[in-house]
């Protein structure tokens, strides 16, 4: 079978026009009031969206499809001053981007427990936590013997490890061996303590490892492997016409960790467990059908559900016969229970929680709805056929998820399609378009194009998450661990963080302890001299919801944000003598132009 693989000239949809063309599909009439959320009201459920190339995560609210919020996560933020106040510039060390594909939340018993979520950066192989509460990052991993890290998943039974794979096979350790030598490069699918945030294992393979799930026992984690040719070129990573779907056995790592069976790569001190060459007691290779892509697990814990990419079916594996495989009383491709042909790219998979699948397909752009059970019926030669509908979407899709499908309380309201272009959906805006994140209603037989989302590059992946599982604090608990460090600093000073206003002299290094409260700052005059280093630590001693203030220092390049009863500080150096004005940059008083004061630059 040959096929185009690029993105904007094949396709069988129905709504292509003839020579080439788009044709908007026909509106839908009564898609209008499914999707509308009269002013002030608020969504039923929030929307996780990993944020792309931009390096963040963005809050939607769903069905309105509304944004209510960018949370700063690898990347720098003017409004903020992420990337630039003391605290996150020591999460990031001196990075400013990132590139953030998926994002999940923690989970007590199969469910969201609303305290984090967690994001990878496939751009520097990092793993960063955001605290629920506050929609603010608060802890930023770096991932050892790691490059391109891709999928990741959290373990689903509690708040335990965070799975991460790395996409990209290196030299091991990557220091300059073994460059020229493709064949001993290797991967690691790394596991984190979503706690802690530490590295506890990592588990090394030869393959690639591509997109993470994991089950809702704690027993196993999966991740597919595109490239099971170990190519280099494109060419060399499409060779083969079966690649296969990783199944690590999680107890089986750990028991080696315990044991002490394990090694070091580099200079990292993470135990490394070696599971080259498998089929071992860590690692089996289910095969699958070509260059896989997504891995998605059903949300009654039973299947796995593998998508071919190159191959216009997905593979269903059977969870619960993997203890048979790892025993050696059943052969891996045993566990296949399913491979309906869904259409051509798979690539990600949605549930319902009515035994129904939707898989995105990136080449028909289409979503293809079959029933899990059928499918199982029809592999064991029965005459029915699994596919229950599809859908025309604007146009290829990546990802795809419905509501709380990533867990076991699966609701079957809403689907979204992540679409990588959107052609001629919306107003042009130059040469990149928008991507177009649409909503389909699924809540009954039909699915039902209901709404175009224009969305700022490119959001890989989302979740969405019933508002109740949500509980956000209003304004900041100063009892939280991140309030040590201005804590310890002031108690040095001699200064009381909500109280005082003073500049301490030390040598070259001047703090600056300002305390602010709608409409003032706690000092209108701050004198330093030229070159020196100036750290402003502000104290928002407001604790009235969403009264926030702004430290702006005009002309060298400082501006970030203290909500209600936050403490953020950041550091710089006076330029040039001279008066410069700092002022608050959120808009929190009638008052709020005159709320400035003057850093007075003497020679
Ligand atoms: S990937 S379009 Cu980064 Cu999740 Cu599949
Ligand atoms: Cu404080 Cu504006």
């Amino acid at each position: 079978m040959a096929w185009s693989l690029s993105a904007c000239t094949g396709g069988t949809t129905t709504s292509q026009a003839p020579g080439g063309g788009t044709a908007p599909a026909a509106p839908d009439a009564h898609a209008s009031n499914k999707t509308h959320v009269p002013p002030g009201k608020h969504d039923d459920y929030y929307g996780f969206w990993s944020g792309g190339q931009s390096g963040e995560v963005r809050i939607l609210g769903v069905p309105s499809m509304r944004e209510l919020k960018r949370i700063p996560v690898f990347n720098r933020d003017s409004a903020t001053g992420w990337g630039q106040t003391d605290f996150s510039k020591a999460l990031l060390k001196g990075r400013t981007m990132g590139d953030t594909h998926h994002v999940h939340l923690s989970y007590t018993d199969g469910t969201y427990d609303g305290r984090y979520a967690y994001v990878n950066d496939k751009a520097t192989a990092r793993l960063a936590r955001i605290r629920l509460e506050t929609m603010e990052t608060d802890k930023i991993v770096d991932i050892p013997n790691s490059q391109g890290t891709h999928g990741i998943f959290p373990q689903r039974h509690k708040t335990g490890l965070v799975l991460c794979n790395s996409e990209f096979r290196t030299p091991m350790p990557n220091d300059g061996r073994d460059m020229d030598d493709p064949k001993k490069y290797a991967a690691m699918h790394t596991a984190i303590d979503g706690e802690t945030m530490e590295v506890k294992w990592q588990c090394m393979v030869d393959g690639n490892l591509d997109l993470c799930a994991t089950d809702y026992t704690g027993d196993y984690s999966f991740a597919c492997c595109y490239n099971s040719e170990g190519g280099v070129t494109l060419e060399e990573m499409m060779g083969a016409d079966q690649d296969w779907v990783w199944c690590f056995n999680l107890k089986a790592i750990q028991a080696a960790v315990d044991a002490g069976k394990t090694m070091t790569v580099g200079t990292s001190k993470a135990p490394v467990v070696d599971a080259r060459g498998g089929d071992n007691e860590f690692v089996v290779r289910v095969p699958v059908p070509k260059s896989p892509h997504g891995v998605n697990i059903s949300p009654d814990g039973k299947y796995a559900v593998m998508c071919g990419k190159l191959s216009p079916t997905v593979t269903v594996v059977e969870i619960s016969r993997l203890a048979d495989v790892f025993a050696g009383k059943i052969k891996v491709a045993d566990a296949v229970v399913a491979q309906p042909e869904v259409g051509l790219g798979p690539l990600h998979t949605a549930f319902d929680g009515r035994g129904n699948a939707y898989t995105s397909i990136f080449l028909d752009s289409v979503m293809t709805k079959w029933n899990i059970d059928k499918a199982i019926r029809a592999y064991k030669g029965e005459q029915v056929d699994p596919i229950v509908a599809k859908l025309d979407v604007h146009y290829q899709v990546g990802h795809t998820n419905a509501s709380m499908s990533e867990t076991k309380e699966a609701d079957g309201k809403w689907l979204v399609a992540l679409c990588k272009f959107s052609k001629d959906r919306f107003l042009p805006v130059g040469l990149l378009h928008p991507e177009n994140d649409q909503l389909i209603d699924i809540s009954d037989d039909k699915l039902d194009l209901i709404h175009d989302g224009p969305t700022a590059p490119e959001p890989h992946d989302a979740v969405i998450v019933r508002k109740d599982l949500i509980k956000t604090i209003k304004v900041q608990d100063r009892k939280d661990d991140r309030f040590k460090m201005y804590e310890e600093w002031a108690a040095k000073d001699g200064v009381k963080l909500m109280d005082d206003n003073k500049v301490i002299r030390d040598g070259k290094k001047v703090r600056v302890y300002m305390i602010s409260q709608a409409p003032k700052f706690g000092l209108t005059e701050v004198r330093v001299k030229s070159g020196d280093e100036v750290q402003f630590i502000v104290t928002n001693r407001d604790s009235v919801e969403d009264l926030a203030h702004g430290l702006c220092v005009t002309q060298h390049d400082v501006n970030f944000l203290i909500n209600p009863q936050d403490t953020q500080s950041a550091t710089f150096t006076a330029g040039e003598p001279g008066v410069y004005w700092y002022y608050c940059t959120w808009f929190c008083h009638a008052m709020h132009l005159e709320m400035r004061g003057r850093l007075i630059v003497e020679a």
